[in-house]
């Protein structure tokens, strides 16, 4: 397969392969940093910003095969090509509570649309986070889906997430997993 900056190579003789993902959010504190921590290393540092790595890495198992991912904390600087090159998979996050980060959703999947490669500028998924949050959520789910659905990218969709209690995480993450290795390795996965 003839991949853009084709990085989606088998990294040993094994035949285990390598996937690049990046997580995204457009606003300070939606819990990017959080995401992959809770993911590749299961913590959760409450009220206070958590220290970003740029690169986590956390080894997967699919089918007796192993990929092995590079998770890019991308937190919310400006999303464009720097951060398009080689990448994958995308998780985009906004924060229930705070509805300027459910806005800039759109936004972001049209930057992604623009600069992304063809093959991987469909391969991500959207998560509200912060769900244990009920008193101060400023978005509702119907709300969530039914703008999703009305934009075109409702399939993309996952749902609501906490880093903290933790629910989802490694569900969203698995389903951007899936999404993407169907596009990067369709006949081996
Ligand atoms: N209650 C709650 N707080 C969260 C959750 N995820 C992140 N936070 C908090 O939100 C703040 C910002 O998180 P951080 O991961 O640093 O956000 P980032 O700027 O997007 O990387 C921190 O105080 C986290 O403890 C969550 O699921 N629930
Ligand atoms: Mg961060």
């Amino acid at each position: 397969m003839n991949i853009d900056n084709d990085q989606c190579i088998k990294c040993n003789v094994e035949g285990d392969y390598f996937m690049k993902l990046c997580v995204f959010g457009k606003c300070k504190g939606v819990g990017v940093t959080s995401l992959i921590l809770r993911f590749v290393d299961n913590v959760f540092i409450d009220s206070k910003p958590a220290i970003p790595n740029d690169v986590k890495i956390k080894v997967l198992e699919d089918r007796g095969i192993s990929i092995k991912i590079q998770i890019f904390d991308t937190g919310f600087k400006d999303f464009k090509i720097n951060y398009l090159r080689g990448v994958h998979g995308y998780l985009i996050v906004y924060d229930i509570t705070n509805r300027e980060s459910f806005e800039q959703i759109r936004n972001i999947t049209q930057d992604l649309k623009t600069y992304g490669n063809q093959y991987t500028k469909e391969c991500f998924i959207i998560v509200g986070n912060k769900c244990d949050l009920e008193s101060d959520r400023q978005i509702e789910l119907k709300e969530a889906k039914d703008y999703f659905e009305s934009i075109g990218i409702g399939e993309s969709f996952y749902g609501e997430v906490s880093c903290k209690n933790p629910i989802n995480i490694d569900n969203s993450f698995q389903k951007l997993f899936k999404k993407t290795s169907n596009i990067l390795y369709p006949r081996n996965l």
